[in-house]
């Protein structure tokens, strides 16, 4: 086995593969690309992923890109290793699968457009109409996650569903960096603020926190 994972310090699709890695205590190079140098566009880059995105898995011959297929390739490529992530009988693992959807069509869609606002939206040109409609859909989708929740986590057991959801709720507070006043904290109900407490309190959590959120 050598896996290298090719991610980006900061990219949620790729935190949610190193969650899986790390919930899996599966050894891995990791190779860290720069947006900013444009590192997704080089030539030696692209042969490996057409689409040019991290996360990137490389097993051995196995190239694969995609988060959600790369955890599920994890997941079945390597059983045995911690419990499973996609868990349960077939309703409740199809229910894991629904929900990582929903996270990327969804609330991840709403989580970007606060984002967008943050970090690559001049002051000068920065609408707090915008922000606060855009702060109302995030409430709205972190509502209907907690609707969702079967227990301590999304599905009852820890699951890849999870490690989907936890980026997008970490960029809201990540957004502050940028809009002090933002009210990240009250975009969570209760039952996700305790959600997001376990998911911190996962062992191998800060491993994964993003290098350069570390530094700042
Ligand atoms: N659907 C993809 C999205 C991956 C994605 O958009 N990654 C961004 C970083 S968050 C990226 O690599 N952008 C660089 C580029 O497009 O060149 C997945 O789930 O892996």
């Amino acid at each position: 086995m050598s896996l290298t994972l090719y991610y980006g310090s900061g990219s949620p699709f790729a935190w949610r593969v190193q969650l899986a890695l790390e919930h899996k205590a599966l050894a891995y190079e990791r190779k860290v690309l720069s947006f900013s140098a444009g590192d997704t566009r080089k030539p030696e880059f692209v042969a490996l992923n057409p689409r040019h995105t991290v996360p990137t898995l490389v097993d051995g011959d196995f190239v694969l890109y995609e988060s959600n297929a790369i955890t599920a390739y994890l997941d079945d490529a390597y059983p045995g290793r911690g419990a499973p992530l996609f868990p349960g009988d077939a309703k409740t693992r199809a229910t894991v699968w629904r929900l990582m959807l929903e996270v990327d069509d969804y609330v991840a869609k709403a989580t970007d457009v606060v984002a967008e606002y943050a970090f690559w939206t001049k002051p000068e040109e920065r609408d707090p109409t915008k922000l606060a409609d855009a702060r109302k859909a995030v409430g709205e989708e972190f509502a209907q996650m907690t609707r969702y929740m079967k227990g301590e986590f999304l599905v009852g057991p820890l699951s890849a569903a999870d490690f989907s959801l936890y980026p997008p709720v970490a960029f809201m507070f990540r957004s502050r960096i940028k809009l002090p006043d933002f009210d990240a904290d009250g975009l969570l109900t209760p039952e996700l603020k305790r959600w997001k407490a376990r998911m911190e309190a996962l062992p191998y959590f800060d491993k994964t926190i993003p290098p350069h959120w570390k530094e700042s």
